[in-house]
């Protein structure tokens, strides 16, 4: 499907917030794949469908999941937050005709990160938590690391989410924490 054709069910599909939310993804995409030597292309569709999942309730989730036999771990089953992404991967092929690997992967990792994740995800996972409407503490801070230092940003991100869940008394799923691993372990 052609990307002016994906926005087009996107902006009819999503709440406005959310829809308003993956343009931020996909224009802070492009900025950080332009800066990073990435393909712009993928960047750009990667961020444009990213959520493309995330306004099903979880009635329609779980129906998906039954409906694609995608085969969900432990802690996905316990923390719903997290299944938009893997129903999402779906929906990108079946619904969008996405075929690309690297940003099936992007899209399905953009929650939680995942070891040694390839430049495409580190910019979707960095692009979802600092594009323009995203409004919470150290976030302007976060968008001048991004600029700079991707891996060092994505570090932070995967810090600050942590925090967060740990703060919610959640249960942190094992991408999250082999994203922030091997992050620490590049670093020197
Ligand atoms: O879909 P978005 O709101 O744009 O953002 P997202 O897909 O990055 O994150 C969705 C939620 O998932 C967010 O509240 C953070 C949360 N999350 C990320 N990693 C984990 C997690 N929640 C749990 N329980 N465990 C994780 O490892
Ligand atoms: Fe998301
Ligand atoms: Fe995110
Ligand atoms: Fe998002």
């Amino acid at each position: 499907m052609e990307l002016t054709k994906i926005q087009q069910v996107l902006k009819s599909t999503l709440s406005q917030k959310r829809y308003q939310h993956s343009l931020g993804v996909q224009e802070t995409a492009i900025i950080l794949a332009k800066k990073n030597n990435c393909s712009i292309e993928k960047a750009s569709i990667a961020g444009l469908i990213h959520d493309c999942a995330k306004d099903l309730n979880i009635h329609q989730l779980l129906n998906y999941v039954e409906q694609f036999d995608i085969i969900l771990d432990s802690v996905t089953k316990k923390q719903t937050e997290l299944l938009h992404a893997v129903v999402g991967v779906e929906l990108a092929r079946r619904e969008f005709g996405i075929y690309d690997q690297a940003v099936l992967d992007a899209i399905r990792y953009h929650t939680t990160g995942r070891e040694n994740m390839t430049l495409l995800e580190k910019i979707i996972y960095l692009a979802d938590y600092i594009e323009p409407s995203r409004k919470f503490p150290g976030v302007d801070d976060l968008r001048k690391v991004a600029l700079s230092n991707l891996d060092k940003a994505t570090l932070m991100a995967t810090n600050q989410t942590i925090s967060h869940i740990i703060f919610q008394n959640k249960l942190i799923h094992h991408d999250t924490i082999s994203a922030r691993n091997s992050l620490l372990c590049m670093k020197e």
